[in-house]
């Protein structure tokens, strides 16, 4: 059994919530926070067997959209101190659609 570990945009995870379970994929949602730009975003968790990982991906793909964000780095706390300036600066960074961890299930049970 494997572990899929998916961080996606928060405004995707409905979409892809949606999805996962119209093809009966357990899903746990769980609020989480990116620590590079210290805003929320969603952790996914489906357990599934090894043979169904390739396609917990693909609908994770499917509806997690890449996108484009702008920081004034006076409003990010982590680059304002790394560079501090009097000046605000604008950084265009692409986020999304999601990251993915896949990881070994050493035991699995519901008591
Ligand atoms: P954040 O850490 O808030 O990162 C948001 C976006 O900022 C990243 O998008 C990337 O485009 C940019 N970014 C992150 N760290 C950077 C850095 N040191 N220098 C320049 N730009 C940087 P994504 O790569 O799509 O990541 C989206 C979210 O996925 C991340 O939010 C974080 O919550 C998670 N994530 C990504 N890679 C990870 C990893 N290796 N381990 C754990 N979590 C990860």
């Amino acid at each position: 059994m494997k572990l899929v570990f998916a961080i996606v945009n928060s405004e995707d995870d409905h979409l892809v919530i949606k999805h996962l379970n119209k093809e009966k994929f357990s899903v746990t949602k769980m609020a989480s926070t990116g620590g590079f730009l210290r805003v929320g975003n969603t952790t996914l968790l489906v357990g599934t067997s090894e043979e169904n990982v390739e396609r917990v991906i693909e609908i994770i793909r499917e509806h997690s959209k890449r996108r484009k964000q702008f920081l004034v780095n006076s409003e990010q706390p982590y680059m304002a101190s790394l560079a501090p300036s009097p000046v605000a600066q604008t950084n265009e960074i692409e986020v999304g659609g999601a990251t993915i961890f896949v990881v070994d299930v050493e035991k699995f049970e519901k008591v």
